[in-house]
């Protein structure tokens, strides 16, 4: 009886413990079952006039002077030593498009970013898929090619979208993930 009743007050503890530590970190960190897109932009950041809105699913990225920037990225991810091109990677975009904006940035092991943009839209459908048939991607170390011939792997960060051209483009159906069609969430 003795036992038993040691037992369950152990058990009581734990349970404390764990709600109280459940309590510390839900307030620290969303829910592990999704990472958030969330904007960012140069007027939030103190540099320049570029804003980041978001309604719904879509995000609208003004950017009103050159130099202006803004875009969306993912809260808490870490990609890290996955090739580029196993990623799950797409947006809708309608807008301003141009010179490389807006695009997709992923961090490379080793340094330097690979770009994913209007270029990697083969059939001309508003959707940028890294997955889609002909899709040309570049990155800052010089390659420009079809994606599925890039052998970049990830760097240790998150991928973001951004754009930095004069304008305004709308983005939408992001993805921005390391989880295959149907489970990802990012
Ligand atoms: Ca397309």
């Amino acid at each position: 009886m003795f036992k038993r009743l040691t037992a369950l007050l152990a058990g009581a503890a734990l349970v404390a413990i764990a709600s109280v530590s459940l309590g510390t970190s839900a307030q620290a960190a969303p829910s592990p079952k999704s990472n958030p897109l969330l904007c960012f932009d140069g007027a939030s950041e103190g540099s320049g006039n570029g804003t980041c809105v978001r309604q719904g699913s879509s995000f609208t990225l003004t950017n009103p002077e050159p130099g202006d920037y803004s875009g969306v990225y993912v809260e808490n991810q870490s990609l890290g030593g996955l090739p580029v091109r196993s990623l799950v990677l797409s947006y809708t975009y309608a807008g301003t498009v141009g010179g490389g904006s807006p695009r997709i940035s992923v961090p490379l092991a080793g340094g330097g970013y690979a770009y994913v943009d209007a270029a990697c839209d083969a059939n001309l459908d508003g959707v940028v898929n890294l997955a889609e048939p002909g899709c040309i991607i570049s990155d800052s170390n010089g390659f420009y090619g079809l994606a599925a011939d890039y052998t970049g792997v990830t760097g240790t960060s998150y991928a973001f979208i951004v754009a930095d051209q004069p304008g305004t483009v709308v983005v939408s159906e992001i993805k921005l993930g390391r989880t295959p069609p149907g489970k990802n969430k990012g």
